[in-house]
């Protein structure tokens, strides 16, 4: 059986680089979900990489994909191994030419990540991490920063363009920013969790993400030695309110998140 870690880092590592030759190479066809939510010809070709090579290589395994997931009508559908998978996370930034993006890809068994990688290519960094093994990002070790309150931290976030300024998540937004030392919206989640377990920012949140964009990147952080979780599970399937920190800010960043205003917001 191939090694979950070395299959996710080299299928991360694979699929981020034929990601980058195709915007470089080709125009990029843009379509948009629901409405509003970038999909690009690339994303397509990434998801239809990785679910292939999972699918070869570990035939008995289900997928759980930003680009297609599963039936959830099939109880089965969730038991035994899933990969949870962003082909491009920070698609929006990617479509533009800017550098925060990612691929990310993580395993679950038994309901815990066994293991986990995000590389973005632009940035030239690869995560890594496992239950069993302390993260790294290119091959060296990472360690959570050692800033000890939310006023000498800076927190990552992300605000969805179609929210109602007057709404839960801006108000979220609007506490960090007078509490925080400051608040940086970098558009990829994964790649601002990977940068609170590499201690170059203090902490993430975001309500609204999905499990997908959080997956590797929360094995990351914890086995930098932060700490992470889902506050919240909101409607549709997957999609949660979410923190991360260095673990020393953990409360006070939390604090400032009112659930009951969230459980009210449908979104
Ligand atoms: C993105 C997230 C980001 C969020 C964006 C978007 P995608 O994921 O990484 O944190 O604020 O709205 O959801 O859609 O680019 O994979």
């Amino acid at each position: 059986m191939a090694d979950p870690l070395e299959f996710a880092e080299d299928l991360a590592s694979r699929t981020g680089a034929l990601i980058a030759e195709a915007r470089a190479g080709q125009a990029l066809d843009l379509s948009y979900k629901d409405g509003n939510e970038l999909l690009t010809s690339a994303d397509l070709q990434a998801d239809e990489l990785i679910r292939g090579e999972i699918e070869k290589t570990f035939p008995a395994h289900n997928i759980l994909s930003e680009e297609s997931s599963p039936d959830l009508s099939d109880p089965q559908a969730l038991n035994g191994p899933l990969w949870i998978v962003d082909p491009i996370d920070g698609t929006v930034n990617f479509s533009h030419g800017m550098p925060f993006w990612c691929c990310s890809i993580a395993v679950r068994e038994k309901g815990g990540t066994v293991a986990g990688a995000v590389y973005g290519p632009d940035v030239n960094e690869l995560y890594t991490a496992t239950a069993d093994r302390k993260s790294t990002c290119n091959g060296e070790p990472i360690f959570v920063s050692e800033v000890p309150t939310l006023d000498k931290a800076m927190i990552m976030t992300g605000v969805d363009q179609f929210v109602d300024p007057s709404l839960p998540p801006f108000a979220i937004f609007k506490s960090f920013a007078s509490n925080a030392q400051k608040v940086r919206v970098m558009g990829s989640a994964a790649l601002d969790i990977c940068r609170v377990a590499n201690g170059a920012a203090d902490g993430y949140f975001e309500a609204g993400i999905y499990l997908w964009d959080v997956a590797a990147a929360q094995l990351i952080v914890e086995q930098a030695g932060g700490k992470a979780e889902i506050l919240y599970d909101m409607p549709p399937p997957y999609r949660i309110c979410f923190a991360a920190s260095n673990g020393l800010i953990h409360s006070e960043l939390t604090s400032l998140v009112d659930i009951s205003s969230l459980q009210e917001w449908k979104g």
